[in-house]
Parts: structure tokens; C-alpha cells; sequence
């Protein structure tokens, strides 16, 4: 028998590599030292720091799963996962900047770029000097990429592209953008294109005004006419598959992250019910209140098992985009319900922001949303399912 832990039901400890353990402590010291007395501001502000890509860089945050030799650690996907969960402890944001940085934009260039790209781009994104993006979504097209308008067609030695991206995080202070469009000279297939800041016709211009996830810029990239050499080619793949490669390693990462968001605001709710006395006694000490702890930590305790499994079987190489869909829905739409059910355990006071649940709720909204929207990864399980795609 061994005592039990609330704060590890499982003993996930046990099944981690002393690597992944060095990697998760360096990343949860980082995130409750630096970035902690920064995410209530930051959110309230709506400021997004730069520099915090510099110190992950420095922390060796910043693809975590790449080769040394292009300024990775050489890590596994659960050392990734355990990264994403500790900075989304603090901010949705925060692991929004990571998570665009190492998978969807160090990936795509490891994995499909030539050796001068790798050469040119990795150790510059590893160290947080350069910051990247991600452009697949257009305002015509978000949950069916496919339907994208941006188009590319080509030139003498190089490629023409032209049009829109929207709700791209990162992008108005990004350094290296990774663009997706469809391209005549490949017989219309999407291709991807990296980009440098400063190409005559790039633009990009700031969403404003958003009520969730505020510690994260977001943006619009304008592409006017853009010209770029051959060199700017990802030549390693074509079609859809390749952001969706990215998307995989992005949203296992988001399983991971969500719960870290989650298992704040359980913490919270719990030493806010210890403390708090109504009625001649702590709310702790109540049914209800207590049924709904164990309800969020026990879909923690589920979800992080379920991650890891996953990342286990990516590490393997054996691992299926379903996988990843059911991690992602299952997660993070169970961390949204902690976060709601934190927010009214905490009464009045939880909609303050010195509380941080309700920013964590907030945050969530969008983690529901992007990189595959919620009813979206069911639909993708109900292909799986059924064989009959309802999209
Ligand atoms: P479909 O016909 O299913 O597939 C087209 C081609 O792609 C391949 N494929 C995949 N390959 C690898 N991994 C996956 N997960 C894949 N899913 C599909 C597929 O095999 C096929 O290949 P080929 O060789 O036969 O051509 O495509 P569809 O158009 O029917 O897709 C439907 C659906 C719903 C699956 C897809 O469109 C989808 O996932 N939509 C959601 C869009 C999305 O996730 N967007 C995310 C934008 S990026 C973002 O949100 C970043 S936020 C980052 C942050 O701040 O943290
Ligand atoms: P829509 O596709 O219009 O969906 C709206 C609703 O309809 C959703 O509830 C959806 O589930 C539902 N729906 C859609 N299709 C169907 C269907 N066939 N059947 C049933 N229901 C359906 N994109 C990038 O490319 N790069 C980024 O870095 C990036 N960062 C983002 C940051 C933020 C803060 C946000 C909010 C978004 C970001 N996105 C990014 C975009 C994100 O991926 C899209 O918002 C997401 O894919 C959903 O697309 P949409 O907003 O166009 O919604």
C-alpha cells in the first residue's frame, strides 16, 4: 500500500524517465519563478513580452524534442507534454508562445525543410532570438483548411504569394513565418513557405480586443504579392498532411497543457474550500463541494495517464491522429469544466483576477477552439469511427 496523493493520484512521477523529470522541474521552476508574477498583468494588459521567448530559449524550453545539433534537447514528446503542462499552470498563453515556436514551426522545418533551412532557422528559433508563426487559418477557412484561398503561383526562380491569414498567434512580432497556400506549380496542392519578416508585400496587423488568452499576441498576416526565391520551399512535403503533422505534435502538447491550467485551478479550489468557512464550517467540509473536487481530480488523474500513453507511443513512432484527437477534446474540454467549476467554488472572488481561475477559464475558451475545435476532433473520432466523414 502506498499513502495516496491528490496531487498525483497515479504516481505519474514514477513512470518518468529521470530526463523528463530534470526537464519538467527546470520548466516548472522557470514557470512559477519568471512567469508567474508576470501572468496577471500581462493578461490584464493584453501585453505580450518578447523576452520570454529569449528565456525559454535559455531554459532550453524551446523544441525540447529536436536534435542537439540544431539547438534541441533531444528530448521525448512526454519531456514536451511535461513542458506544455507546467507553463499552461500559469498561462494558456504562455504555452500558446512555446507550443507555436517548437511544433508548429521548429517542427515543420526540421521535418520537411532542406539542410540550409535547418541550418538557417533552428538554432535562432531554439535560443528565442527569432520568433516564429504559423499561418493555416484564412477568414474563409478555419475548420476546413483545405478550402484556404492563399495561392502561389509561380515565378522566375521563386514563388508569388498572395492572400490573407487571420488568428495567427504570434505573428505581428514574429521574425520567421511558416505559410501555407496552394500552389499552381504543384498542381494546386498546398505547399508550405518560409517567410522572413521584412519581405516587401508581408504584412501583419494585431487583433485586438480579445477576452482570452491576452498574454498571447495574435494577428493577421497580409500577404500582397509576395515574392520569395525557391529556397523559401518546404521541398519535403505536400498536401494537407503537412500542417496536420505539425497540428498532431501541437495539440498532444495541448493535452498535456490544458491539464496544467486544470490542476491550478483544482489546487485553488481546494485551499479556497479549506480556508473559507460558511455556515460554522469549511466549504471543504461539505458534499457538494467535495464531489465536485473529486470529480476534477479524478478527470486530471485520467487525462494525464491518457496523455502520456499517447506520448509513449509517439516517442515509439507508433502513434495515430486519432490519438492525439481524443487527448485534445478529452482534455482540454475537461480542464474547461474544472476551470467553470472553479470559478463558482470560489464565489464572488472568483471573478476577480487575483484569483487567476477565471483567466484560466477564459484562456480555455480558446484552447477549445483552436488547433482543431472541440465538436471538430469528434468529428474527426466519428470518421474513425463510423468510416463516413460528417464534416
Ligand atoms: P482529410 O481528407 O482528412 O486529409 C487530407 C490529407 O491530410 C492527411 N491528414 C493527416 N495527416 C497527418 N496528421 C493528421 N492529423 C491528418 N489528418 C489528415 C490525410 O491523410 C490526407 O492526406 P493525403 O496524402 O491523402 O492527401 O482532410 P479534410 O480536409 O477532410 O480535413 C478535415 C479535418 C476536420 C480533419 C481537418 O480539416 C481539421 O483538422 N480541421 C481543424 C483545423 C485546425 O486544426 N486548424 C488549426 C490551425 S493552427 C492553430 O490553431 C494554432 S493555435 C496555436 C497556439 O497558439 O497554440
Ligand atoms: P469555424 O470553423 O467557423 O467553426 C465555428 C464553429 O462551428 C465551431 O464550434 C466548430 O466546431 C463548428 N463547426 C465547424 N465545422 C463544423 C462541421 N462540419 N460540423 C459541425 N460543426 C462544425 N490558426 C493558425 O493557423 N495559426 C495560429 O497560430 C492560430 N492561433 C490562434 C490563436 C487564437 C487566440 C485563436 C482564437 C485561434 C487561432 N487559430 C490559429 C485559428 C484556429 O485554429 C481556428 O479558430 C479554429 O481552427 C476554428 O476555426 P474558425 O474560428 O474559423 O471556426
Amino acid at each position: 500500500m502506498v499513502r495516496f496523493n491528490h496531487g498525483d493520484p497515479f504516481l505519474l512521477d514514477d513512470q518518468l524517465t529521470g530526463d523528463e523529470r530534470m526537464i519538467r522541474d527546470a520548466a516548472r521552476a522557470y514557470a512559477q519563478e519568471r512567469l508567474q508574477p508576470r501572468a496577471i498583468d500581462a493578461f490584464s494588459r493584453e501585453h505580450t513580452d518578447p523576452e520570454i521567448f529569449r528565456e525559454m530559449g535559455a531554459q532550453g524550453l524551446l523544441g525540447v524534442t529536436l536534435p542537439e545539433s540544431y539547438g534541441g534537447a533531444a528530448a521525448s514528446y512526454v519531456a514536451y507534454g511535461l513542458v506544455a503542462r507546467e507553463v499552461e499552470r500559469v498561462d494558456s498563453g504562455y504555452r500558446s508562445m512555446m507550443s507555436v515556436q517548437s511544433s508548429l514551426v521548429m517542427h515543420p522545418i526540421h521535418a520537411y525543410g532542406s539542410e540550409a533551412q535547418k541550418q538557417r532557422y533552428l538554432p535562432k528559433l531554439a535560443s528565442g532570438e527569432w520568433i516564429g508563426c504559423f499561418g493555416l487559418t484564412e477568414p474563409d477557412a478555419g475548420s476546413d483548411p483545405g478550402g484556404m484561398r492563399t495561392c502561389a503561383a509561380k515565378i522566375d526562380g521563386g514563388y508569388r504569394l498572395h492572400g490573407n491569414k487571420t488568428w495567427i498567434s504570434n505573428a505581428p512580432i514574429a521574425d520567421v513565418f511558416v505559410v501555407w497556400a496552394k500552389s499552381d506549380a504543384h498542381g494546386g496542392e498546398i505547399r508550405g513557405f518560409v517567410l522572413d519578416k521584412g519581405a516587401k508585400g508581408l504584412s501583419t496587423a494585431k487583433i485586438e480586443g480579445k477576452m482570452s488568452l491576452r498574454a498571447s499576441i495574435t494577428g493577421m498576416i497580409n500577404l500582397d504579392e509576395v515574392e520569395v526565391g525557391e529556397d523559401a520551399l518546404l521541398p519535403d512535403v505536400q498536401g494537407l498532411k503537412g500542417p496536420f503533422g505539425c497540428l498532431n505534435r501541437a495539440r498532444y502538447g495541448i493535452s498535456w497543457g490544458a491539464l496544467g491550467a486544470a490542476e491550478f485551478c483544482f489546487e485553488a479550489a481546494r485551499q479556497y474550500g479549506l480556508d473559507r468557512k460558511q455556515f460554522g464550517r469549511p466549504l471543504a467540509a461539505t458534499q457538494l463541494y467535495q464531489k465536485k473536487l473529486a470529480d476534477m481530480m479524478s478527470d486530471i488523474a485520467l487525462g494525464l495517464q491518457a496523455s502520456l500513453r499517447v506520448g509513449r507511443l509517439m516517442d515509439e513512432g507508433r502513434f495515430a491522429p486519432e490519438m492525439v484527437s481524443i487527448v485534445k477534446r478529452n482534455n482540454v474540454g475537461k480542464a474547461l469544466d474544472i476551470a467553470r467549476a472553479a470559478r463558482d467554488m470560489h464565489g464572488g472572488n472568483g471573478i476577480s483576477e487575483e484569483y487567476q481561475v477565471i483567466r484560466h477559464m477564459m484562456n480555455l475558451e480558446t484552447v477549445n477552439t483552436y488547433e482543431g475545435a472541440h465538436d471538430v476532433h469528434a468529428l474527426i473520432l466519428g470518421r474513425a469511427i463510423t468510416g463516413i466523414a460528417a464534416f
